[in-house]
């Protein structure tokens, strides 16, 4: 996938493309990543790059010029690359108003050959610019951050791990789709005993027997009460299936008494 990355902080995705998954994708030639910062397209001698609202009011926003042209040299380099036809990269702006990241997005985003991710500063973009080069607006939830590099690298991470070849795709891909909109069940390794023996903080016995099917479903259960205590939200509408039905009956019940 060829990724172009429109941000005032460059810095901040080299230090992220040198490690974690998206460095292995990066080095595996999975991920073309670029960078265009619009500074370097300023068209004054201070390269400004923001300015005052117009209305007033607090902060300042980016202009119009230089994020349109440093958009315009991502669109361009997206072109040249080649390989396959990255004609038209999906743009998309790291925005507070944006639609909810969620997987079924990640798994859209991961299946299109060409992106560019554009990082805000400031109070925001100029309007105009979302109007005239922006294709979708992608918050990554609902707390404050201070610029849109962190929610790109997010989506960057996100997508990466999904591409054909990156490492570990096949098997975690295989459990999460085992997993399929549930949380996930607890994990232990040795010892099998907890510090100084505390006799509370055991392995559950089942994890040991060997019993692949008993393990099988004593996960499922925990999967599915963790689902239910803790993000119910997630149940809403759920297709059920006869197996899970009856385990969260049973682990319902075996909680209740
Ligand atoms: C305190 C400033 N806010 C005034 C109501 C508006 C505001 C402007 C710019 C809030 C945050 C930002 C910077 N954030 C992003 O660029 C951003 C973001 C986020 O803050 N939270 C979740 N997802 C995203 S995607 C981009």
């Amino acid at each position: 996938m060829w990724c172009g990355v429109v941000t005032l902080f460059p810095d901040m995705f080299r230090s992220a493309a040198d490690a974690g998954v998206l460095g292995r994708a990066i080095a595996g030639g999975l991920v073309d990543l670029q960078l265009f910062n619009p500074r370097e397209f300023a068209a004054d001698r201070h390269r400004t790059v923001d300015d005052r609202p117009y209305g007033g009011g607090p902060g300042m926003v980016m202009m119009v010029e230089p994020l349109l042209a440093a958009i315009a040299a991502g669109r361009k380099a997206a072109r040249r690359s080649g390989g396959e036809q990255i004609d038209a990269p999906r743009v998309i702006y790291l925005s507070p108003q944006g639609d909810p990241l969620t997987q079924a997005r990640v798994e859209t985003l991961a299946d299109l050959p060409g992106l560019i991710l554009v990082a805000g500063r400031y109070e925001g973009v100029d309007e105009r610019v979302l109007e005239s080069a922006i294709d979708e607006e992608v918050s990554i939830g609902d707390y404050v951050l201070s610029g849109g590099e962190l929610p790109a690298l997010v989506v960057l991470d996100a997508v990466s791990r999904l591409l054909p070849g990156a490492l570990g795709n096949s098997a975690s891909a295989l459990e999460e789709s085992h997993l399929d909109g549930l949380l996930d069940y607890p994990h232990y390794t040795r010892p099998e005993i907890g510090r100084s023996g505390n006799t509370e903080s055991v392995v559950p016995p089942v994890l040991l027997s060997g019993d692949h099917e008993a393990i099988r479903l004593w996960r499922r259960r925990q999967a599915l009460l963790r689902t239910w205590l803790r993000r119910p939200d997630m149940l809403v509408g759920r297709e059920w299936s006869e197996e899970d039905r009856r385990l969260m009956e049973e682990v319902l019940n075996a909680s209740s008494h």
